[in-house]
């Protein structure tokens, strides 16, 4: 944990740099709206030499340079330089790093910094979360009509559109209110922190939710897939809440979306 907090800080203060003067930042699309900036590509590289530093024979999984396989097959690092790539390219300070540790396909260590607000959330299988130095509980609500919840809208040219409508206009008959805040990390480390009840997505990639899973269920929260199952990384879908919540929500998400 110590290592991935070091190489998410180290990056961070690099990223605040390049947030100052963005607009001379070179950026180019991986996709139709999926933007990637020479900051991303820095911080990716910044993350990877300092784990590698530390943990030679781990292997990656990196939202920029893809899998790197290692000689340890046991341990793999799941990163994202900046969640929330799009925030930070308009000035939005919601972004976050984003560091997840396997180990034989079981996630036992993750790491969100928003390097803006230097607010570390942190946590390790069996150890709790933390933000900076203070011990993280999912929100204790139990009515979906007192909850906040978290989401993400698929932007022009991603798929399910349709879907997210039925799923949003369920959601929003239900429930105090919805935001949307541009980083999936940020979204479950939220959770995590109890500022909101829950948080669901479609589409969503691994490096985006690797770490944020750790810190959810640390806190004492809820994770899954639409079919109330563990396959978030492989689905690409992913429900979160706390206890009393997820399950109300995993149904009226599927009952929505038919
Ligand atoms: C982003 C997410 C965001 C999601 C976007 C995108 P990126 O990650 O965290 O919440 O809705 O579609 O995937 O691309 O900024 O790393």
């Amino acid at each position: 944990l110590n290592v991935m907090m070091g190489a998410a800080r180290k990056a961070g203060r690099g990223m605040v740099r390049d947030f100052g003067e963005v607009e001379k930042l070179q950026v180019s699309m991986k996709g139709t709206s999926d933007f990637v900036s020479s900051a991303d590509l820095k911080a990716e590289k910044t993350i990877r030499a300092e784990l590698s530093k530390a943990r030679p024979a781990f292997g990656f999984l990196l939202e920029e340079g893809g899998e790197v396989g290692g000689d340890d097959k046991s341990h793999r690092w799941i990163v994202d330089p900046i969640d929330g790539t799009t925030n930070f390219l308009h000035g939005i300070p919601q972004f976050a790093v984003s560091i997840g540790l396997e180990r034989d396909g079981e996630l036992i260590a993750g790491v969100v910094y928003e390097p803006i607000s230097d607010s570390l959330f942190h946590a390790e299988k069996g150890a709790g979360a933390y933000l900076n130095e203070w011990r993280l509980r999912v929100s204790a609500r139990r009515k979906l009509e007192e909850s906040v919840l978290t989401t993400g809208i698929p932007h022009r040219g991603r798929p399910g559109q349709d879907v997210f409508i039925k799923e949003l206009t369920a959601v929003m008959q239900e429930t105090a209110g919805v935001r949307r805040f541009g980083s999936a990390a940020l979204d479950l480390a939220y959770v995590a922190a109890g500022r909101c009840e829950g948080y669901w997505e479609s589409g969503i990639k691994p490096w985006d939710i690797a770490a944020g899973i750790v810190l959810v269920k640390e806190s004492g929260g809820y994770v899954s897939d639409f079919d109330g199952k563990g396959d978030m990384l492989a689905t690409g879908d992913i429900v979160a809440a706390n206890d009393q919540l997820h399950s109300k929500l995993v149904s009226l998400l599927r009952k929505a979306r038919g």
